[in-house]
């Protein structure tokens, strides 16, 4: 397709018949090649003065990467992808693509191809640049190249895009096939120009579509530079939900096994619920749907359009999962589309027992809690110009999406539970008997809060408390088994580090009800411990130490007690883990020993590794641990609770809600899926063992 080679400025191809352009720029005369040059001195001049500003704009995004991607750890990195990535979205919900390409080649590099109309190449009148320069260099340009257009709702957790991914790239290199021509660029050194974009080639008229790859600068991102295809893979498929019908692919070209997984829905976030809740009995199989747009008026004077969907199932437990997000982007911490569904619930279902007497007179109103125990809901908003708030700026601020949300929601609901009568009165049983549930639990929680403040100094006999009474320097080890819990005792600093030791398995929070929850002696230690209580009323600000650290076996009853201990923190103490309180420790798997001193290893590439280095033979002997038990005190604060000498895992929302789900599978009432964890897991342990 690229017999022709010529390489040429696209400002001089602007005026070649054979490529169709927009509009060429007034104050370039646009020109064959060999023309005057007194017009491409111009051109010149304009393009320098363009590359000033840019090169200070992109400069400033080097300076300060965490204003603009959050952070230069592997979230950061990873986020690089999803600003690529909202572009090719973008066009394809302006219904000019259909498929996306997301592949991570050997390197790290990242390739994100599309098969839309591609990226104008013709020059920009404000920036003196072409369209694919403009995009790339000028902050937060956006895709407004002509008026009109499709529907352009760039998502992006800070509403940056191209240019700062190639700011901070150490080389990025752009592929656009349009109207029958190939043209390629390639920025260098955090989104420096080397050669204006070039026409390279001929193709089909019909092949159109923009190609990405970028190496993401390992000056900028220090801690890794290297890409989860798993990340990768769980934000695509989240993608292909959110935006029905758009076909996304990922693959993974690292390494010898190559990974190729495709994902494409019809039925969207409808499909995105049934997905959320596989493994979980449900309450009836319909999910419940419903969408709508309204138009809004824009700050320009324009009109735009609000489109909203909601689609959401009931399940056999107690607890609420509400997921929301707009423009693709998860609203982690709620916002107007939240409250809008909130105030739709309440005020439906409320009506709705009142008229058909599930509620008697008197009795008081059900609260969203009631309504929504046991409910998956998936709430996705589309908005021209969202207003992102809050600390992690996942709050969606929009105050006119409220009415629209709740009024979407309100007729449609209203509609679906006249319609099937008896699905209402599924629901509404449910409902009453979760409100009769709430009573009852709070009638509990109160009895143990006044217990507790009878013992309010009373910590748990079973927690060696530090001696600081500073939260922030204090660390609280949750430890497996009384045997580490005693190791653990003995090998910590005194000072800071506290040690609760757990017996066994702590309560299946999923099935228990709220009432046998509080009543349970290991749960009861640990929200006594850490001393904020517990949702409704859990006090961030209160808490005794600003790490709590989980510290388990590395076999399947570890792996079962840390899931359970993270559900529990996501359920009835969420800040903890949305502050990042919440760390996993990491104990070695292996101990090597040579000439009399000790070597640890926390992998198997370690392992190999170290064996490598002091050129041990292939049957020497290590030792690799079943149990933290295992270790003498020495041991476990050498490697596993020295400040200095330490790996932990900080845990994030995302990994509390996988293990929320693992949870569901593994206590939920359909067996497959815990055989599955379960033989799963018995691998993992047999691996080690060889
Ligand atoms: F920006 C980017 F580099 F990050 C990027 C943009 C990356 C990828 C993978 C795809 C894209 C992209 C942009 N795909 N498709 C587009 N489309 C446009 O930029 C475009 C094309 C034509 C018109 C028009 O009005 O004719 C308007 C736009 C916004």
């Amino acid at each position: 397709m690229e017999e022709e080679k010529k390489v040429e400025s696209v400002v001089e191809e602007a005026k070649a018949p054979e490529t169709p352009v927009a509009q060429p720029m007034p104050d370039i005369k646009v020109s064959e090649m060999n023309e005057e040059e007194v017009q491409l001195e111009k051109a010149d001049a304009k393009y320098d003065a363009g590359n000033i500003q840019v090169l200070e704009g992109l400069e400033a995004v080097r300076k300060r990467p965490g204003m603009y991607i959050g952070t230069t750890s592997s979230a950061g990195l990873h986020h690089l992808v999803w600003e690529i990535v909202d572009n090719a979205i973008d066009e394809a919900l302006a219904g000019y693509c259909t498929d996306v390409h997301v592949t991570i080649n050997p390197g790290n590099t990242i390739t994100v191809t599309d098969n839309g109309r591609g990226i104008p190449v013709d020059v920009v009148k404000k920036s003196g640049l072409s369209g694919v320069e403009t995009v790339y260099t000028v902050l937060h340009a956006g895709g407004k190249f002509g008026e009109g257009g499709g529907y352009k709702v760039s998502g992006g957790l800070h509403g940056v895009g191209a240019s700062v991914v190639n700011a901070l790239s150490e080389w990025c290199e752009v592929t656009v096939h349009k109207e029958g021509g190939i043209y390629y660029i390639k920025f260098q050194n955090g989104g420096k120009i080397v050669d204006h974009l070039k026409r390279i080639g001929d193709c089909d008229p019909k092949v159109n579509g923009t190609s990405v790859t970028f190496k993401p600068d390992p000056l900028i991102f220090t801690d890794t530079t290297e890409y989860s295809y798993d990340i990768i893979r769980d934000r695509m498929r989240q993608t292909a939900f959110l935006n029905r019908g758009i076909r996304v692919t990922v693959r993974d070209d690292r390494g010898e096994e190559k990974k190729e997984e495709s994902f494409c829905y019809k039925g969207g976030i409808k499909e995105f619920v049934l997905f959320i809740n596989a493994h979980k009995t449900k309450l009836f199989d319909d999910v419940i749907y419903c969408e709508g747009s309204v138009p809004i008026t824009l700050e320009s004077g324009s009109t735009a359009h609000v489109y909203a969907e909601i689609a959401m199932q009931y399940d056999d437990g107690y607890s609420s999962n509400i997921y929301s997000f707009c423009n693709n982007v998860h609203t982690h911490e709620g916002g107007m589309h939240e409250t809008g569904f909130k105030d739709a619930m309440r005020r439906v279902i409320n009506n709705y027992c009142r008229d058909n007497k599930f509620l008697k007179d008197g009795e008081d109103d059900l609260t969203f809690e009631d309504i929504t125990e046991g409910l998956t809901c998936v709430i996705s908003v589309k908005h021209p110009n969202p207003q992102f708030e809050g600390q992690t700026k996942t709050k969606l601020g929009n105050s006119e999406v409220r009415k629209i949300v709740s009024s979407i929601v309100g007729e449609q609901l209203n509609r679906f539970l006249l319609e099937d009568p008896r699905l209402a009165r599924t629901i509404m049983e449910k409902i009453v008997m979760a409100a009769n549930a709430r009573m009852a639990a709070r009638k509990a929680r109160e009895d143990i809060r006044r217990k507790g403040a009878l013992e309010l100094t009373t910590l748990p006999g079973k927690l060696a408390d530090c001696s600081s009474k500073n939260p922030e320097e204090c660390e609280l080890y949750i430890v497996e088994g009384n045997s580490a819990g005693g190791s653990a005792k003995n090998g910590r600093n005194r000072n800071t580090q506290a040690i609760l030791p757990l017996r066994g398995k702590i309560l299946n929070v999923e099935k228990a009800q709220a009432k046998r929850i509080f009543a349970n002696a290991e749960i009861g230690n640990m929200i006594t411990a850490i001393g904020g209580g517990i949702d409704p009323e859990f006090d961030v600000s209160k808490i005794r130490y600003h790490k709590v650290v989980i510290m388990t076996d590395a076999d399947v009853d570890g792996s079962h007690i840390r899931i359970l201990l993270l559900t529990f923190f996501y359920r009835f103490m969420r800040p903890l883990i949305t502050e990042g309180y919440v760390y996993i420790a990491q104990p070695p798997l292996y101990k090597v020993e040579y000439h009399g001193k000790q070597y640890y290893a926390y992998t198997d590439e370690q392992l190999e590794t170290i064996k490598t280095k002091l050129k041990l033979k292939a049957g020497y002997p290590f030792q690799r641990y079943k149990g933290l038990g295992e270790m003498d005190a020495e041991q476990l604060w050498e490697t596993t609770m020295d400040p200095n000498n330490r790996k932990m895992l900080r845990v994030t929302l995302n990994d509390a809600i996988k293990a929320e789900q693992v949870f569901t599978d593994l206590m939920g009432d359909n067996v497959d899926p815990r055989k599955e964890f379960i033989h799963e897991n018995a691998k993992f342990v047999k691996n080690l063992d060889i």
